[in-house]
């Protein structure tokens, strides 16, 4: 996958019913497993010592991860069509390429390990336990939304899913927060605190990694890079693109994002460094986009349509995965086919129940903006006829 970026390109849901139970996050290889080698190029590091060359992982592990991703695709697939068929409105940013992070980061952790994102974030809901239904009806702004359709699409949120952030760069810290309360909590317990390529370079990204280094803060910073910005190829905006060596005095490990056993091997070794208090640590996944920015963006101004093509076709995280399981005889064409087919009836029942779902009565404006017994007098209208009073 590294070796193909370089060519064209610039530079509980268990519980909940809806993934099968080899979804489950699995902290260790069962008996039964099969070994898979990472290739030369699947992991760098920076001070720290080199990740694993293989892992081992069962049949289950195998169809639950690809069962992961599917259903990400297919749920982004979705929300594509009905963003254009006016069904959802306002901003849209879809992860498609990017599923194997979620579903690998996933694999690796506890339900009560922490994540909080940035805006491009329905995958992350989704494996954190949140169901399609309820985020499809939140981006069609729909009572059964998990912000009762308040929020839309960047504002979704799951246990121990913070979000769901508009701002760029601002969940950060927010990030290390979180990883402070379950410090002085003794939980056990780590959060990814996650932002892409151009958050990368906010300067509040550096304060939250002094901070945390200096309070040995049990947090992975990890760093989407899709290669863009917006529409600005990364080498233009940052003096380095080698992101996981950017912490400095924080070890860090870049990791194929397109190959999610070695997210999943990668998310492993963060969360038990930082679980053995060694403080922080920097992940730098290295993946692809393949629509727009978001909605509004066609995302072939400012790089080809053949650069995202060849990505499709020489790194998709979902048909590399499908070759290792067919490849080591592990299930066949047509049960992971069978798969496919079981996600598609599960977003499809999902976008039906969205629009079952009405739309949030007017009385629900002013809930949930504070937190019950910490409300001021009142909170402002557009006019002062429109002015609440709690
Ligand atoms: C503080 C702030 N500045 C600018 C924006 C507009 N903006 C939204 S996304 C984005 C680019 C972020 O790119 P990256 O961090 O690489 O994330 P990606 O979209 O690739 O996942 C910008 C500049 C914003 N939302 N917040
Ligand atoms: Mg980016």
């Amino acid at each position: 996958m590294l070796a193909a970026l370089k060519a064209p390109a610039a530079a509980a849901a268990a519980a909940r019913g809806f993934f099968s139970s080899a979804a489950k996050a699995t902290a260790a290889a069962a008996p039964g497993a099969s070994s898979f080698a990472f290739s030369d190029s699947t992991f760098a590091t920076h001070n720290c010592e080199d990740l694993p060359s293989s892992t081992t992982a069962t049949r289950d592990e195998l169809l639950g991860l690809y069962e992961t991703m599917v259903l990400i695709r297919r749920l982004e697939n979705a929300c594509d069509q009905a963003y254009k068929g006016k069904l959802i409105r306002g901003f849209c940013h879809l992860s498609t390429g990017q599923e194997a992070i979620a579903a690998g980061m996933e694999a690796a952790i506890t339900k009560n390990d922490s994540i909080i994102t940035a805006y491009r974030c329905h995958g992350f809901t989704m494996t954190r336990g949140g169901s399609p239904t309820e985020i499809i009806a939140e981006l069609m702004g729909r009572r059964a939304g998990s912000s009762k359709g308040k929020g839309g699409s960047m504002h979704l949120f799951a246990p121990e899913f913070y979000g769901g952030n508009g701002i760029v760069g601002a969940q950060v810290p927010v990030g290390a927060g979180i990883a402070l309360a379950h410090k002085y909590r003794d939980r056990n317990a780590m959060c990814f605190s996650m932002y892409g390529d151009g958050a990368a370079n906010q300067g509040q990204v550096f304060e939250a990694y002094n901070m945390s280094k200096l309070w040995k803060l049990p947090v992975a910073f990890v760093c989407e890079n899709n290669m863009y910005g917006m529409g600005t190829a990364a080498s233009r905006a940052a003096a380095s693109t080698k992101y996981f060596t950017r912490g400095d005095y924080i070890s860090g490990a870049r990791v194929d994002g397109m190959d999610v056993l070695a997210v999943r091997e990668a998310c492993r070794y963060a969360r038990e460094w930082t679980l053995a208090d060694k403080g922080p640590i920097v992940l730098e996944m290295v993946t692809y986009r393949y629509g727009g920015h978001s909605m509004s963006d066609p995302g072939t101004t400012y790089r080809t349509r053949e650069e995202v093509q060849h990505m499709r076709s020489t790194s998709d995280c979902i048909n590399g995965l499908m070759d290792r399981i067919i490849q080591s005889g592990l299930a066949t064409e047509e049960e992971l086919k069978a798969i496919d087919k079981k996600a598609r009836a599960t977003i499809d029942k999902a976008v039906a129940e969205a629009k079952a779902s009405p739309e949030p009565d007017m009385s629900e404006l002013f809930t949930e903006v504070y937190a019950k017994g910490t409300e001021p007098t009142y909170l402002r209208g557009r006019i002062p006829s429109e002015n609440h009073y709690f």
